[in-house]
């Protein structure tokens, strides 16, 4: 069987590549201005279907978003029949595809690529696909539609809904009546899933107060409506920033991406949140999550994805000791180079601590290698991952006293509450909620358990990002060489000082990193170290020291 060549021609005729754009499939997928990527969805849908054939019809997942970027920017990525992120070979498959400069080269790059990978035309090509709130999104929608025409691929559209449903959807359709089954394959199923485990895991403990949850406008906001009906009286929630049709509103000014970078709580909530009540955001697409509270004095504190990471996997070491699996059950965690060095001081005091370079994909193979793996990264994307076999353990396991198989019961309901799929806002939240009602913690003793060192993150504008290469996962620049030892005697100026510089993966810019002991410390030595950057490259006139973005 060959490529239906005349249906792709037709249809690829209808979504010609902008001449001037390269696109690159990076960290996060295809991602620029919504506008311009119509050509690229229409060969993500092509691409899809050839995955799958590839993998004998399982279904592969389609996202059509841009997280945390502004209303005007789109995106597109896949996920693989486990829910995972789409195996790293086929990025340069994806990013071939989408540079084919007119219909005939794409044919050619396509007639290639069926060969090299031996995708065998005549299995079934299954995808599941939804999409965001963004105004864009309908007709980037059309274009991957037109994809799936031209091959002829069995498509599912899942709607609007967030990034993590989609990835649950992949999973749950493929794992459907097998012993691997993860719940029934849609949007009720997945919301069924975790407020049962949820409310069995808060059962008999007090009724917490009411949690604000900050929409960032996006279609967490609708999600969050649902799992609100769902969790009733178990989980009192209160839903803002949830204007989804409000052109413009999108992840501005609110949103964990802008509390994560600003440090503060968005003005949005100010009039809402009450001394020592606790907050969360969620990303444009709902799978970032950021905690924070605001003390007595209304100073601001956040409790981002390493807070979270602390709070969670102490939580689950005691459950493995109360419920006797020490000895067969090891937790361990993931982290990158952007972890606050207070959490990776207090986790690596507890725990074996991993760290890999940024970007979900790392952290989440890092963690399948662990019995539990937390991964977190510090912007609040993460999750945690039970192996096959642990499962399998915590299901034979036979408790010997009462106390035991309480534990045992409840780490069997942590691994249903938890979207391990991929890091899931609304998931990681009902996480949370349940380790402070078990701990009987407010935001303040969770804050507590460990001291975030001052931080400060940059982005420095260079002619060339690509210049910059980094190992010991991006903890240390190799390229320009001599730049490095420049970082090394400033940061050894600084107590507790702690500096790396990495590209971007996400935009044309260098990131520069910074902590240390004392607030304006940890500025000065960021923008120091800024500076050596944009010494080095002779950086965008229009970002000069001390004008860092
Ligand atoms: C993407 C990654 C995220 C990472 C971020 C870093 C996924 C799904 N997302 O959003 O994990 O933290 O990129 O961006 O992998 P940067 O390379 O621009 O700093
Ligand atoms: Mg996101």
């Amino acid at each position: 069987m060959s490529l239906p060549i005349d249906d792709i021609r037709r249809l690829a005729d209808l979504h010609q590549k902008p001449r001037h754009l390269h696109f690159q499939y990076g960290t996060a997928g295809f991602r620029t201005i919504g506008e311009n990527l119509e050509s690229v969805m229409f060969k993500v849908g092509i691409l899809a279907g050839l995955r799958s054939k590839r993998l004998d019809g399982h279904t592969i997942g389609v996202m059509v978003t841009a997280s945390h970027n502004p209303e005007p920017d789109n995106g597109v990525k896949l996920v693989d029949p486990r829910g995972e992120m789409l195996e790293a070979s086929w990025e340069s498959h994806a990013t071939a595809l989408a540079n084919a400069a007119d219909t005939d080269a794409f044919i050619e790059v396509l007639k290639n690529l069926v060969k090299t990978l031996k995708i065998d035309l005549s299995k079934p090509s299954r995808v599941v696909y939804a999409r965001d709130t963004r105004p864009s999104g309908p007709a980037l929608v059309a274009a991957l539609e037109d994809g799936f025409t031209a091959l002829g691929v069995e498509a599912r559209n899942a709607g609007v809904t967030t990034t993590p449903i989609l990835h649950y959807l992949v999973r749950a359709i493929n794992t459907k009546s097998t012993k691997d089954t993860y719940g029934d394959d849609s949007v009720e199923g997945y919301m069924q899933k975790l407020s049962t485990a949820f409310k069995k895991l808060v059962a008999g403990k007090p009724a917490s107060p009411p949690l604000i949850i900050d929409c960032a406008n996006g279609v967490g906001a609708e999600a969050a409506a649902t799992l609100s009906k769902y969790l009733g009286e178990s989980l009192p929630l209160i839903l803002l920033n949830t204007e989804t049709t409000t052109p413009g509103a999108l992840n501005h000014a609110c949103g964990a991406d802008f509390v994560k970078t600003q440090q503060k709580i968005p003005p949005s909530l100010s009039s809402h949140i009450k001394a020592g009540q606790r907050a969360c955001s969620l990303d444009g697409d709902a799978d970032r999550l950021m905690y924070f509270y605001l003390d007595d004095r209304s100073q601001f504190h956040m409790l981002d994805g390493d807070k979270i990471a602390a709070l969670v996997a102490a939580f689950i070491v005691d459950l493995v000791k109360s419920a006797g699996l020490e000895n067969e059950v090891r937790v361990g965690i993931v982290q990158t180079a952007y972890a606050n060095g207070g959490s990776t001081k207090y986790l690596s005091e507890r725990l074996p601590v991993r760290c890999v370079p940024t970007g979900v994909k790392h952290l989440h193979h890092a963690a399948e290698r662990y019995d539990v793996g937390v991964y977190f990264e510090a912007n609040g994307h993460g999750t945690v991952l039970f192996s096959p076999e642990t499962q399998a353990t915590l299901a034979e396991h036979q408790p010997s006293t009462p106390a035991q198989s309480t534990a045992l019961n409840h780490l069997i309901n942590l691994t249903q509450v938890i979207n391990q799929t991929v890091g899931d806002a609304l998931s990681d939240m009902l996480l949370v909620e349940v380790v402070l009602a078990h701990r009987s913690y407010s935001g303040v003793e969770w804050d507590s358990l460990y001291v975030d060192l001052p931080n400060r993150l940059v982005k420095v504008v260079v002619p060339d990002r690509s210049i910059f290469k980094t190992e010991d996962a991006e903890r240390r620049l190799v390229s320009p060489s001599g730049l490095q030892a420049r970082i090394d005697d400033l940061t050894r100026k600084y107590e507790a000082g702690r500096a790396f510089v990495r590209p971007s993966g996400t935009e044309d810019v260098v990131r520069v990193y910074a902590e240390a002991r004392l607030r304006a410390q940890a500025d000065e030595l960021a923008y120091r170290v800024a500076g050596l950057v944009y010494d080095e490259t002779g950086g965008d006139p229009a970002t000069r020291p001390g004008e860092f973005l």
